[in-house]
């Protein structure tokens, strides 16, 4: 496959270089593309040197498939000019999530949908992939009816330079100000910009890509969604309500068998998903998991994992992987 990467030399993009390094997904060509600053910057990939070239470039050589991590109005004014010749686009941004005609999709919960007339697959938030990694299979049995999240999100998230403040503020270092405060010893209850109803654009996209990934309208999701000092990768107390009665251990035994999903419940020995763990990983960690004693047919969920990798970079990969298997080959 030839393939490109658009917003190569992004956090999500090196990312992406490394997933497609180690899945051995089937590269014959590797085009790396970026804004006009990146342009002629060599990337490393297979221990060969890439130069990044523009993305009109990108187009002209025809690639198969083209991977986007590079902001939503660079998805939406490129990915249809990829399309346009039959190129397949995998997009990590926000643009195409809730259009109706574009699937948004987590192989393991809905790969299922894929359809060989879909050529703008949209991968989703990752605060979302890691919580429908895990009430998706708890869906499919006892029927999700509400979720209240509360999430702890690294700065990885948010971008390089975010990391950056994070780690100059540590040192004592002045820094370039991404965020409106200081993160480092601190928690800040925005992740992304606030919207008319008084919630960021981060929570309602956990409100709204939950219910189409689960394809159920009938899920109420409400978020708080909260950036901490932390780079390993996102964390999620969630509180979910479900139509039918559920069996503790057998939560726990859906939950251990889910593919991607990583069951980490040993509270005794102080075993329980972190960020410091996750950080690496293309699992979904889960742990902390109680009855909530408040309200029936409740539970208490602990979910962390990295955001670079499942919640970006290798659920990107994956949805390439299912084009090429379905489609591709
Ligand atoms: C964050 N979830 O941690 C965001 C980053 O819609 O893909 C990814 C934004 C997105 O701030």
């Amino acid at each position: 496959m030839k393939v490109a990467l658009v917003g190569a030399t992004g956090l999500v993009g090196s990312e992406m270089l490394k997933v497609l390094e180690e899945r051995n997904f089937p590269v014959t060509e590797l085009i790396p593309a970026a804004s006009e600053k990146s342009i002629g910057k060599k990337i490393t990939f297979k221990g060969q040197q890439i130069p990044v070239v523009s993305l009109q470039e990108a187009v002209e050589r025809k690639p198969d498939i083209a991977i986007f991590s590079a902001g939503g109005s660079v998805s939406l004014q490129w990915a249809p000019r990829f399309t346009a010749y039959g190129c397949r686009v995998v997009d990590n941004s926000s643009a195409w999530r809730m259009d109706p005609d574009k699937k948004l999709i987590v192989p393991e919960v809905n790969g299922h949908l894929l359809q060989s007339t879909d050529y703008i697959i949209a991968n989703p938030n990752c605060s979302t992939i890691q919580m429908v990694m895990v009430l998706g299979p708890l869906h499919q049995r006892y029927k999700v009816r509400r979720v209240v999240i509360s999430t702890y999100q690294s700065v990885t998230g948010t971008g390089a330079r975010a990391v950056a403040q994070l780690m100059a503020e540590r040192k004592g270092e002045s820094t370039e100000k991404i965020y409106p405060h200081p993160i480092d010893l601190n928690c800040i209850p925005q992740c992304d910009v606030f919207l008319d109803n008084g919630y960021t654009k981060e929570e309602m996209k956990l409100t709204h890509e939950t219910v189409k990934i689960l394809s159920d309208p009938e899920i109420k999701v409400t978020a708080t969604a909260v950036r901490i000092p932390v780079i390993g990768g996102h964390s999620e107390s969630v509180n979910a309500t479900f139509k039918h009665a559920f069996d503790l251990d057998e939560v726990k035994d859906i939950l251990s068998s889910a593919p991607g999903v990583r069951l980490l419940d040993n509270p005794s020995k102080f075993e329980y998903p972190m960020p410091l763990l996750s950080k690496g990983k293309d699992d979904v960690f889960v742990g902390r998991i109680r009855r909530d004693f408040t309200l029936d047919n409740t539970l208490n969920l602990w979910i962390v994992a990295d955001n670079l990798r499942k919640g970006a970079a290798t659920n990107a990969i994956q949805i390439a992987e299912l084009l090429v298997k379905k489609f591709l080959m």
